[in-house]
């Protein structure tokens, strides 16, 4: 595995998922795979679940980890390529990348989308010049488009707790203060369509995700009608698709609360976190017996550990 983005790199899904359940029961059987390896996590943007879960995953198979804040900590990075540099930037990702993939076996890279231009975030125009220029194989951490780590997590979850072969999935919009990317919602669209679970979208009008995601997909954009009988509610904010970027709706009846969650079919709460309480979701949703936002966020560990492990495993062939 030469890099992680997208449901294909990771192949199989049932074997992938086989493959998770054996990592969370036996977390350290591995550990001599990564000794004397490095990987380096490169940081665009904040984050906590991702940063601690990927270096914990290392660990357990026995690497070394280097985390950069590029924000805080290294040079400010130029990414475009033809640019005349006279500005505030000093070094351009095109030497930074090769150099990074020099001290490491493995880059982790997170980098959101810009929403200043779409054509280069939906091109994963940063994400591939990791991919092109490292040298090493490169895990999305949250790139432009796509969360796969948190895509799989998701999905091992929803296997865990499933009560029957195809549970209903409905993702739904929710409404926040500040725009929000697709790379969840699409990673999350892109992963369940390939699961054996019936998926339903819904969303107000205007937030239609990138059509290359929900392609035969399903969306209801009576919310209400796409609760009835869920198994699991999965909910998460973004900014619209096609007027990029752009916060069209802060509509609080799309908040996830009791009376919603009762039209289910007793579903189980899912959230990438981080969420905004009573804007997202009600403190009484989340924090009822039916919500698994904690066990998700745990299943981080155990999705980086997948991919971690393929990585060495074919650094070593
Ligand atoms: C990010 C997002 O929506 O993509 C990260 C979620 C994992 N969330 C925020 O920036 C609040
Ligand atoms: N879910 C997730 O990726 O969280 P962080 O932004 O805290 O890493």
């Amino acid at each position: 595995m030469k890099k992680f983005l997208t449901v294909e790199d990771i192949g199989d899904l049932n074997a992938a998922l086989k493959e998770a359940a054996e990592v969370k029961k036996t977390p350290y059987a591995w550990d001599e795979l990564g000794k004397n390896k490095t990987i380096i996590l490169i940081f665009f943007n904040s984050s906590l679940r991702t940063r601690l879960s990927t270096q914990k995953a290392a660990m357990n198979m026995g690497m070394n980890v280097i985390v950069l804040d590029v924000n805080k900590d290294g040079w400010k990075l130029e990414t475009e390529f033809g640019v005349v540099m006279d500005g505030d930037k000093p070094e351009h990702l095109r030497e930074a990348v090769p150099v990074i993939g020099r001290y490491c076996d493995i880059i982790g890279v997170r980098s959101f989308a810009s929403f200043e231009d779409k054509k280069a975030d939906y091109e994963e125009e940063i994400l591939n010049q990791f991919i092109e220029f490292a040298g090493v194989p490169v895990i999305s951490m949250e790139s432009a488009t796509r969360h796969p780590l948190q895509a799989f997590a998701d999905l091992y979850t929803i296997e865990e707790y499933k009560t029957k072969p195809r549970p209903k999935v409905v993702l739904t919009w929710a409404p926040h203060p500040r725009a929000l990317p697709q790379a969840v919602p699409n990673s999350f669209v892109e992963w369940m369509k390939e699961a054996d679970v019936e998926l339903v979208v819904t969303h107000p009008e205007g937030y239609e995700l990138a059509p290359e995601f929900t392609k035969g997909v399903t969306i209801e954009y009576d919310q209400k009608k796409a609760f009835e009988g869920a198994d699991f509610i999965y909910a998460k904010n973004w900014a619209s698709y096609s007027q990029y970027g752009q916060i069209l709706s802060q509509d609080r009846s799309w908040t996830v609360d009791e009376a919603k969650m009762a039209l289910t079919n007793d579903a189980k709460f899912m959230h990438c976190l981080p969420v905004r309480r009573n804007m997202i979701v009600t403190d009484g949703v989340i924090d009822s017996k039916n919500s698994i936002v904690i066990d998700e966020a745990a299943n981080r560990v155990v999705s980086a550990q997948v991919v971690i492990k393929r990585m060495l495993e074919a650094l070593k062939k």
